[in-house]
């Protein structure tokens, strides 16, 4: 399904905003929300960390959102509506996908795109679905219970529906796709045999062999995964690295530009399987992954990674807040 949504351009609220761009870009001067590139300076509306939290408990006030769940497809609705909202454009992409456990899962990315036509492109990415099972809390009875997945899921998304807020505010030069990518939190749990098989990831696998609109493709992506820890530590994650180091360095430099290099660390981090892993191997777009890992909590992740404490009480407002403005700084400097 697409949906197609003409903006009216010259809405009062456009005016009143580039006069506020006018006033403060005359100045000469930076400012909260300039970005300095080179010489001038880019002016970009400021992430509302405030918004993008509620954004994030919106979704987990659905519920685990585990595949073929109501909370899951209610969870898509609402995702719909919202990127329907500030998008040019919303693709639902429906699939189905085998499951470890032999299960027949309903899948569905959903896009929303912004200036469509321009052909110069950045991918924004995380995964909405959350987890069926708490397979790595310390308390055993709750290893079959599904989780909230605040972190897990939610934080990436919250932050990307903030950004599109933003982006429906002032446009970009470079065109945007905000790919939610669902089924990626289903793989095969701790302690369990399975066949063998590629079970994580399996709505990114599906988007990179089957794009939104034919042959898509885009400059770089930048996979969203875990961004709402207080602790939060981003590094260069392996996969990134190898495939798209360039673009590591340009986001971690807009971060220091920002005063943000205690989060986003210049250090080589662990190969993780993720979203981005299918992205880069499948061919359709060098993408990145910032992602929280913690070596010190046993599993490469935060603590309330896969347990039932992955809740909306451990999200800091402020980790959100670091990560959506750095994406914003780096979008608005293309
Ligand atoms: C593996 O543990 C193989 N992949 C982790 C990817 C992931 C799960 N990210 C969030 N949840
Ligand atoms: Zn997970």
């Amino acid at each position: 399904m697409v949906i197609n949504k003409m903006k009216n351009k010259l809405s009062l609220c456009t005016v009143l905003f580039c006069a506020f761009v006018a006033t403060f870009t005359s100045c000469n001067k930076k400012q909260d929300g300039g970005a300095e590139t080179g010489q001038e300076t880019v002016v970009m509306p400021s992430f509302d960390a405030d918004s993008a939290f509620n954004f994030v408990k919106a979704q987990t006030d659905f519920g685990p959102r585990v595949p073929n769940s109501e909370a899951h497809e209610k969870c898509a609705t609402f995702l719909y509506e919202t990127l329907s909202r500030y998008c040019d454009t919303v693709v639902l992409q429906h699939f189905d996908s085998k499951s470890y456990d032999g299960k027949t899962l309903h899948g569905t990315n959903i896009i929303g795109s912004f200036s469509p036509e321009k052909s110069r492109r950045v991918v924004l990415s995380s995964h909405w679905d959350s987890r069926h099972v708490a397979d790595h809390d310390a308390d055993v009875n709750n290893h079959t219970r599904p989780i909230d997945g605040a972190n897990d899921g939610a934080s990436g998304v919250g932050v990307l529906l903030e950004l599109a807020r933003q982006l429906s505010m002032k446009n970009p030069e470079i065109g945007v796709d905000i790919v939610l990518f669902d089924l990626e939190d289903y793989g095969t749990p701790e302690g369990i045999d399975a066949p063998e098989g590629e079970w994580w990831g399996l709505g990114s696998q599906y988007w990179a062999q089957n794009p939104h609109r034919e042959n898509f493709t885009a400059e770089y992506g930048i996979l969203l995964d875990m961004v709402g820890a207080s602790d939060a530590r981003f590094r260069y994650e392996y996969f990134s690295a190898y495939y798209a180091q360039d673009i590591l360095s340009k986001v971690w430099g807009a971060a220091s530009q920002l005063g943000f290099g205690h989060y986003f660390v210049s250090e080589k981090s662990n190969p993780i399987t993720d979203d981005h892993y299918y992205v880069n191997t499948l061919g359709r777009v060098r993408m990145i992954d910032i992602i929280h890992q913690d070596d010190y909590t046993g599993t490469g992740f935060p603590a309330t990674w896969h347990t039932l404490n992955d809740n909306i009480e451990h999200i800091d407002k402020n980790t959100l807040s670091v990560v959506g403005k750095t994406l914003s700084h780096v979008i608005y400097s293309e």
